[in-house]
């Protein structure tokens, strides 16, 4: 998408009527998809608040209004369900703040959508596990999603992405773009293509189990990579799970999966030097326990048993829609660099090839788990 301007950020302030005067706007977090602001807000009596201003990528989520709709439907049962266990629902949730007009967004003269979140004041999303506790207390916090949301009524959702965790379908939208070649980059990508086309079977592991009735669909969060977690600066809990586009009817592995791909890398999902990556067997236990723990027996034995799968299944779906992405010309997630998504698509197959190394160990780890 093109970048926003200051006179259509501007412009779209004026459709909230914030706590004092806008200050200041800046570029915020590292997400591949939408443009996060902070705003900084002087009140009258002087002090200093935030609050957050997304413009929704509407290539990626083509019917905001319907996302917004989940978004709000979602965020308002977690306030009651916080409330109830006596949590604080403004810190513990994401808020949408409403438009003067009381919508949920607003579009501005350009045709962009946009919303506004409270921002969740005194934590931090990290980029990188920094302390190993705050793995796992993300870890709690996103099982705790997914067991507050466990009587959801899950048929009231949006798919806001078709076939998100499809992977399966992924593979075919993969094969496509290798043939149509659209850049002219599949040439000097061959090994990379040849990964993907030798592991035909992880794209189908988890569709053909699905299409056999064999796995539980729950309300989930698709997305759970340890930058869309508020990690609390006083007690190292991870506070708020944000970032709720994707929350949709899925699989609990692929959640446990995708947060293990991105956090329990020992690198950053871009690095270069693929001798820094791999896959941490002491944060992948760690994230076990925490998810068991958060989801609070909810989870079914195949589940638990099936969670290095979702690992597995996860990391190599990124790197496929990565390269896909990379052979399709960067069009879907934001690059900062020439090749970056080549790159990104290299550290989770190196990651894909360390779980295959591993998977002994790590069918040993979560098989403990499932015992006690
Ligand atoms: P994207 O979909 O592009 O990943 P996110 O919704 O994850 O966008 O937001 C990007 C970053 O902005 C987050 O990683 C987080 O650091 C910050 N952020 C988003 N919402 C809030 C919030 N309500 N309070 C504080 N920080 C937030
Ligand atoms: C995107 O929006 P963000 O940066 O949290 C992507 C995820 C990928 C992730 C890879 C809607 O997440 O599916 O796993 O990048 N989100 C969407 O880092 O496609
Ligand atoms: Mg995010």
């Amino acid at each position: 998408m093109i970048e926003t301007t200051k006179e259509q950020r501007e412009e779209v302030i004026e459709n909230y009527r914030f706590e004092g005067r806008v200050t200041d706007i800046r570029a915020y977090g590292s997400g591949h998809i939408n443009d996060t602001f902070l705003l900084t807000i002087e009140t009258e009596g002087g002090e200093e608040k935030y609050a957050i201003l997304q413009r929704m990528n509407k290539e990626v989520f083509t019917k905001p209004e319907e996302l917004m709709e989940n978004i709000v439907n979602v965020t308002t049962y977690l306030r009651e369900q916080i409330v109830k266990s006596g949590g604080n629902p403004d810190r513990e949730t994401m808020n949408v703040i409403p438009t003067k007009a009381g919508g949920s967004y607003c579009v501005d003269s350009k045709g962009d959508y946009w919303r506004s979140y409270v921002f969740i004041t005194d934590s931090v999303s990290y980029d990188k596990v920094e302390k190993p506790e705050h793995f796992y207390e993300s870890a709690v916090a996103f099982g705790n999603f997914q067991r507050l949301l466990a009587d959801y009524p899950a048929d009231t959702l949006h798919e806001t992405i078709k076939g998100f965790h499809d992977t399966k379908a992924r593979f075919a939208v993969f094969k496509n773009a290798v043939k149509n070649d659209r850049v002219g980059r599949a040439a000097d990508v061959q090994e990379e293509i040849q990964f993907v086309l030798d592991r035909e079977n992880i794209a189908d592991y988890f569709m053909d189990l699905l299409a056999a009735g064999e796995l539980p669909i729950r309300v989930t969060h698709n997305d759970t990579k340890l930058n869309n977690i508020m990690i609390d600066n006083d007690s190292d809990k991870g506070i708020c799970v944000i970032d709720l586009d994707t929350v949709m009817p899925g699989l609990a592995m692929n959640d446990f999966g995708d947060a293990v791909r991105f956090g329990a890398s020992t690198a950053a999902e871009d690095e270069q030097d693929l001798s820094k990556v791999s896959c941490s067997m002491e944060l992948f236990e760690l994230y076990a326990k925490g998810y068991i723990k958060g989801c609070g027996g909810k989870l079914t034995r195949k589940e638990i048993e099936l969670m290095p799968m979702g690992a597995k299944t996860m990391t190599f779906e990124c790197g496929m829609r990565f390269l896909t992405d990379y052979l399709e010309g960067d069009t879907y997630f934001k690059i900062h660099r020439e090749n970056q998504n080549l790159d990104r698509c290299r550290t989770q197959f190196k990651l894909v090839k360390d779980m295959e190394e591993k998977w002994e160990i790590m069918q040993e780890i979560v098989g403990r788990l499932n015992m006690s």
